[in-house]
């Protein structure tokens, strides 16, 4: 490689760098991507051409492809996934840590010579409305195309965020399949590593490296590892949050409309509700984000949210014109599928789409399906997709200011304890909620599933700091700020289990219920009895559903004893964080007990 860097942009740093990677990682070609349709389209065919990507029949799902995976590399790899700030304290005790100067020499060694007999494609990407003072330029370096395809659909990428970042600083990350390969020797079908794979995060440096893995979380690095475990370090120097939250404007049938973020953990039901089809006549639902939000205090004081994507990269299964029909108008043309099974007529299929398996499916393996062989759509399929294609996409999405918040909703799949919904009762408590909240474990994260675990703010696998730190800076935030003019905070649980093993509540379009309640308790119109754990609705539009009055008492149950087990369970988390664990939240723990046992 010569000294002088090529010009390759106006950005004399991204340059520099450009041309360091390239020299560590020897490409047989550097591609550096303008984001424009015709390069997607050049790099499809690409893919279709090696068998890699599949086209799927246009007559019914226009300009798609399906794709699936190696089987082991289906999902995010929280035991290989790593923040290594300086100093070990600042990544804390449910983050891996590895000392950066001894990472960085492995990653060295790993990447050398990773991408020869491969293009290496720079992917200059923004995370927010191009021309918003809140947004981030990444640039991705790959060595996998389908990443290319899919950060096209996902972000702002390519010339836009080129021009957004100017002569100005760039968030880096490397990214390669880690299987170099000899000369003239075939590629495989879909390349990984799971030996060696390892996704890293330097947090002060503002660095991302990621080895081995093609799967969406672990390889378009914009989504959790820029804008969550890298922003949510950036968040917390600068004073804003970086969070696991969808983004809606709900409407009311008197045409007022409010915003409402919500953190679920992953697969527990975001791109749902944040494209929900509202059961009640005269509500209405626009999307402005299905993940992630950055939420800033505005001039006015209120909290505004931004969503740093463009796209979605939603959970197939499940996914059906009943239970989210916008989805599915969203991903009728111009989607990519990984891991769906394929119909014999080339079309798409997932368990819970619609009735029972066509004939002929070819499983998401790529092997002839039958009942015998399990399911067959992988259980963390998904779909890649552009937002605007959504039908209800949020006019506002695009505001470089972002929408003001009215509510903050937190939940998780707890199939007992849990009400369906209940409010806070001040900033303070809302922050105890958000890091009370427990899960069970799904697809979407290699490891068990179903395992009730810890996952605060639905930010454990993502939070690039200290958590202990992390609940210290949400407490800050709601001090920058009049207490009216804060965001009303909430916990909803769609997944509350009978004894005979059903949901209790039907979820879905249903949770509009929920929803006006919410919105409602922020005009204070919503009559509410004040609880142990906070306020409940005392009266809830369940009209039509022909839900029984005890039926709906147990869904809004709050068991005493049950949740002052939960106080225990939550005593011993919260000493996981040491001296970090707030002072304030310990308090409110204190005072949900004594409330619990008057
Ligand atoms: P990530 O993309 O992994 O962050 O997931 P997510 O939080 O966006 O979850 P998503 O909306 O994709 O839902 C995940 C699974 O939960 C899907 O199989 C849904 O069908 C199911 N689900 C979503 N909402 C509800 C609900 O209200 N009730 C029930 N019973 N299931 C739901
Ligand atoms: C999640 O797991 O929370 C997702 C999918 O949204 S991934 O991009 O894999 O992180
Ligand atoms: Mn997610």
């Amino acid at each position: 490689m010569q000294n002088i860097p090529r010009q390759w942009t106006e950005n004399g740093t991204l340059n520099r760098w450009i041309d360091e990677i390239a020299s560590l990682c020897r490409p047989s070609h550097i591609h550096l991507c303008d984001g424009s349709d015709e390069e997607y389209d050049r790099l499809a065919k690409t893919l279709v051409d090696a068998g890699k990507l599949t086209l799927l029949n246009p007559a019914k799902r226009p300009h798609s492809f399906w794709c699936h995976s190696h089987p082991d590399d289906v999902a995010r790899v929280e035991e290989s996934t790593f923040i290594c700030s300086l100093r070990e304290e600042d990544s804390g005790p449910t983050n891996h840590w590895k000392e950066p100067a001894e990472m960085h020499r492995h990653l060295h060694t790993l990447f050398c010579g990773c991408m020869q007999g491969r293009t290496m494609y720079v992917v200059p990407y923004c995370m927010g409305p191009i021309s918003s003072l809140f947004s981030v330029v990444g640039v991705e370096i790959t060595d996998s195309a389908y990443v290319v395809l899919n950060m096209k659909l996902m972000t702002r990428m390519g010339k836009p965020a080129l021009e957004h970042l100017e002569g100005g600083s760039f968030v880096p990350g490397v990214h390669s399949v880690g299987v170099p390969l000899a000369e003239g020797e075939k590629d495989l079908l879909w390349p990984c590593n799971p030996q060696a794979r390892c996704i890293v995060h330097f947090p002060e440096e503002r660095s991302i490296w990621s080895y081995g893995s093609g799967y969406g979380g672990n390889a378009l690095l914009g989504k959790k590892c820029l804008a969550l475990r890298i922003a949510s370090a950036i968040g917390r120097d600068e004073g804003w949050l970086a969070e696991h939250m969808l983004i809606l404007g709900i409407t009311s049938p008197q045409g007022e409309k409010r915003y409402m973020a919500a953190a679920f953990p992953s697969a527990c039901g975001k791109t749902n509700l944040a494209m929900l089809t509202p059961s009640l006549p005269g509500w209405k639902i626009e999307c402005v984000g299905d993940d992630i939000a950055w939420i800033h205090v505005g001039r006015d004081g209120r909290l505004y949210a931004i969503n740093p994507e463009a796209g979605y990269f939603g959970v197939a299964p499940g996914t059906s014109m009943k239970t989210n029909p916008n989805a599915m108008r969203t991903i009728q043309k111009n989607t990519i599928f990984t891991n769906v099974a394929l119909t014999a007529d080339h079309d798409v299929w997932w368990e819970g789409i619609n009735g029972e398996a066509p004939e002929g499916l070819t499983s998401w393996l790529g092997e002839k399906w039958n009942p015998s062989k399990g399911a067959a759509a992988q259980p963390n399929s998904r779909f890649t997709v552009s937002a605007k294609q959504n039908p209800i996409y949020d006019t506002e999405a695009d505001n470089p200011q972002g929408v003001p918040l009215s509510a903050i909703i937190f939940g998780g799949r707890r199939n007992s304890v849990i009400p369906l919904v209940y409010e806070a009762l001040s900033w303070e408590h809302g922050v105890f909620m958000g890091a009370s909240i427990s899960s069970e474990t799904t697809a979407a994260a290699k490891g068990d599933l179903g395992k009730l675990r810890h996952d605060p703010f639905a930010m454990l696998p993502f939070c690039g700091y200290h958590m202990g730190d992390y609940f210290r800076h949400w407490l800050e935030m709601g001090q920058k700020t009049a207490p009216e003019k804060l965001p009303r905070i909430y916990t909803v649980n769609w997944f509350r289990k009978s004894s005979d093993g059903h949901y209790m509540w039907p979820g879905f379009g249903e949770n509009a219920r929920v929803l006006k309640w919410i919105f409602e308790r922020t005009a204070e119109e919503a009559p509410a009895q004040k609880t142990a754990i906070g306020y409940l609705p005392t009266e809830l539009d369940v009209s039509h559903l022909s839900l029984s009055q005890e039926h709906m008492e147990k869904l809004l149950e709050v068991d005493k004893a049950a949740w002052l087990q939960e106080t225990e369970g939550l005593a011993a988390y919260f000493k996981l964080f040491g001296q970090k664990m707030p002072e304030a939240l310990l308090g409110e723990l204190k005072e949900l007990r004594e409330r619990l046992e008057k």
